[in-house]
């Protein structure tokens, strides 16, 4: 197989695409084609403040990178999870995360779970009792809620995550079996800023994960290789491995799956459309972050239920 662009040996081959790049054209391709999604979709402009939600894996990593060598304003920002699983996991992704920073002078934000409401997600997820056994409900609560306090605080207009398209390919996939409508409504390369939360951008959106595994190791990025422990056997690893047997028999399915998805939900296609209900939102009176009830939200509740059990 040869590169396209200069005839030497390929090193990375993209079926859904028909094309094959060497590494010297690939680590140019890459960053092309995420400027290109990044306009397309509006993503952000040179003069807006990034902040780049590091997780010390590879697509965020690379995320970063990418946004660097293109010339945006992108700063990271690690959430300290608290997670070991017998690997060290946390502990590992958070040094990997600011090694990359340390390196290239870029300016990393850390803000540790536990230090910040005493306890570290597994425990927070045992002391309120939510998502069965299983930390990522909670986990994926204080993610998105320290996420987008922090954007605030520190006058960040912009979130940028590290999704890639086998990441939105599956949550699509869950999404349509369940017609979950409102998530279908919510979901695609910018969700617009909205009640004073920053805007929420994905870059990478379009890009295979074997893409940017490729993009990371040619640039020599050092990233974790181990997943968080507790993705073991989650519905989004299953839906990923239906779509890879999906995707080796007809190549480029995965691509068209969410292309098609976003064209149809920008031509008002969807049928959900219509009738989806918005639910009317409140600031909660404690955070400020909106909330569907006229209480504190999610996040706030469950902060008060840990604090409220571990005073006794
Ligand atoms: S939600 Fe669950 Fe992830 Fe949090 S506890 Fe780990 S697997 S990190 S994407
Ligand atoms: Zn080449
Ligand atoms: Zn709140």
């Amino acid at each position: 197989m040869k590169c396209k662009k200069c005839g030497e040996k390929a090193s990375v081959n993209m079926r859904q695409h028909k094309l094959a790049l060497c590494k010297e054209h690939y680590l140019e391709w890459v960053p092309e084609q995420t400027e290109r999604f990044i306009k397309k979709y509006e993503m952000f402009t040179r003069d807006e403040k990034i902040l780049v939600a590091v997780s010390g894996g590879k697509d965020s990593l690379a995320l970063w990178d990418i946004l660097h060598r293109l010339g945006y304003q992108a700063d990271g920002l690690y959430l300290g999870l608290g997670i070991d699983g017998g690997i060290g996991y946390s502990h590992e992704s958070q040094r990997l995360a600011q090694k990359f920073a340390d390196e290239r002078g870029l300016k990393l934000h850390v803000v540790d779970i536990e230090k910040e409401y005493g306890q570290p997600i597994p425990v927070l997820s045992e002391i309120s009792h939510r998502g069965h056994g299983k930390p990522c409900a909670v986990c994926g609560l204080v993610k998105r809620h320290e996420m987008n306090r922090i954007a605030r605080d520190l006058g960040y207009a912009v979130l940028a995550t590290g999704h890639n398209l086998d990441d939105e390919a599956a949550v699509l996939f869950g999404n349509t079996l369940n017609w979950s409508s409102e998530y279908l409504l919510r979901q695609g390369p910018v969700l617009p800023s909205s009640d004073g939360l920053a805007r929420k951008v994905k870059p990478l959106c379009r890009f295979y994960e074997r893409e940017m595994t490729a993009y990371a190791l040619a640039r020599g990025i050092e990233y974790i290789y181990e997943e968080c422990p507790y993705a073991d056997g989650s519905q989004s690893i299953y839906y990923k491995e239906l779509l890879n047997q999906l995707e080796t028999t007809r190549p480029g399915a995965k691509l068209t799956f969410y292309l098609r998805f976003l064209e149809a939900r920008k031509r008002g296609d969807l049928f959900i459309e219509q009738n989806i209900e918005h639910a009317h939102l409140h600031a909660c009176p404690k955070c400020g972050q909106p909330t569907s009830t006229d209480d504190y939200c999610s996040f706030c509740r469950m902060i008060e239920k840990v604090n409220a059990v571990s005073a006794k």
